[in-house]
């Protein structure tokens, strides 16, 4: 296992409104130097990514999962409120009015098809859907480095001989023995946000930008492998439903399945009956859990949930890992401990080291900052037990 950061990830630091007041957004800083400070003191090594030299492919791979005005936006925006005069340099821009239309249904726009509007004050909405993604001086550069993590851990997984230097790279089935595994400490997040609109703390969506980086790279890299959707699959546990990530394969055949709790935010997805649309009907799988969720419930759903990826036509598994489901979490409701990540973790790898998966572990919530260090580790651990 390796671990991936990048320091540019601890710039981004906003505010949001949680519970009618504004305050620092939980989403800080802290959290990933809390876990530094946790594997520093671990058996694991963590890897310092400079993003300079994968720039310009990674800036490709970001526009083909995110709208170019929006990526503008987040680049931009912050830039023109304070040559305006609207905002100071240490200040974060939040959304203020949102693109909802007072019409009949027949005459009302495809969202999608709404222009963005010309004020300034009021693009901060149309490319937001709620008032926890500020955009401050550096959320651009933060959001880069986490997307560049998972772009990085992509590149690094998909040219095996980075990690394998037998004779297996001209073999068409990995050997189970080389399911390599990458965790990249990305922040800020990345599930909940899609393709022009940023929310949940995230800004570009790092789920999103590692499976088309592990398409792509598979597809050009070994000529007898088709780009081929089934190859990926994504498997969220952050205690949040990742709609952006949903939203983004709802059609395709990336199996998504996600573990998140019911009726809470963000509110307007996640439900069992979602299961994907046209050539992706059958691949998107929610399992929603009541609010006390105790972790041998959590095991039972996540054994069912790893039951609906094909393992065997399946090459890499991106997973999006959220320590929001902690016991002690601000914002989640499940009865999860330290060290029941461990098993969570030994229960996966069972599966990704049986079937040789290549495998991206990508952050994305956890805000309780004293614990969050150590249910990392737990993870860490159990993954280990398994896999070598
Ligand atoms: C990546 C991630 O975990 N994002 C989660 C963002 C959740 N933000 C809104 C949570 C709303 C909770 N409402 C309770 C307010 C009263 N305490
Ligand atoms: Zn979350």
């Amino acid at each position: 296992m390796i671990v991936l950061h990048n320091p540019n990830v601890l710039l981004h630091d906003t505010i949001e409104l949680l519970g009618a007041k504004l305050i620092p957004a939980l989403e800080s800083p802290k959290r990933i130097l809390a876990i530094l400070s946790t594997l520093q003191e671990s058996e694991y090594h963590v890897q310092i990514i400079d993003d300079s030299e994968i720039i310009g492919n990674l800036q490709d791979c970001i526009r083909t999962t995110h709208d170019a005005s929006y990526i503008d936006h987040l680049q931009h925006s912050h830039d023109e409120w304070v040559t305006s005069g609207s905002i100071d340099q240490d200040g974060s821009i939040l959304p203020e009015c949102f693109p909802v239309f007072s019409m009949p249904h027949h005459e009302r726009p495809d969202r999608h098809e709404v222009a963005p509007p010309k004020d300034m004050f009021a693009r901060s909405s149309y490319y937001a859907f709620d008032l926890s993604s500020g955009i401050m001086k550096d959320t651009y550069t933060s959001a880069i480095a986490s997307a560049g993590l998972a772009y990085k851990a992509a590149s690094l997984l998909s040219t095996r001989r980075d990690f394998d230097d037998s004779k297996e790279e001209e073999v068409a089935d990995p050997s189970p023995a080389k399911g390599q595994t990458i965790m990249c400490l990305c922040r800020p997040p990345g599930h909940h946000c899609d393709t022009k609109h940023a929310g949940g703390y995230c800004y570009l969506n790092n789920a999103l930008i590692c499976v088309e980086a592990l398409l792509t790279a598979g597809a050009g890299s070994r000529s007898h492998v088709e780009h081929d959707d089934t190859m990926v699959g994504v498997l969220d546990l952050d205690f949040h439903h990742g709609n952006g990530t949903q939203s983004y394969f709802y059609d395709r055949k990336v199996t998504y399945a996600s573990i998140h709790g019911q009726n809470e935010y963000p509110y307007y997805s996640g439900h069992a009956s979602e299961t994907g649309r046209g050539l992706g009907k059958g691949y998107n799988h929610n399992f929603p859990l009541p609010s006390g969720t105790s972790v041998s419930t959590y095991l039972h759903t996540l054994d069912r949930a790893l039951d609906h990826f094909e393992w065997t036509r399946l090459q890499f598994l991106v997973i999006s890992l959220g320590f929001d489901t902690f016991h002690l979490d601000p914002l989640g409701s499940f009865k999860i401990y330290g060290e029941d990540y461990a098993e969570i973790s030994r229960r996966i790898a069972s599966r990704t080291s049986a079937y040789g998966i290549r495998t991206v572990i990508l952050l994305e919530g956890g805000y309780y900052i004293a614990e969050l260090g150590l249910c990392l580790l737990s993870f860490l651990r159990g993954w280990k037990t398994e896999s070598s």
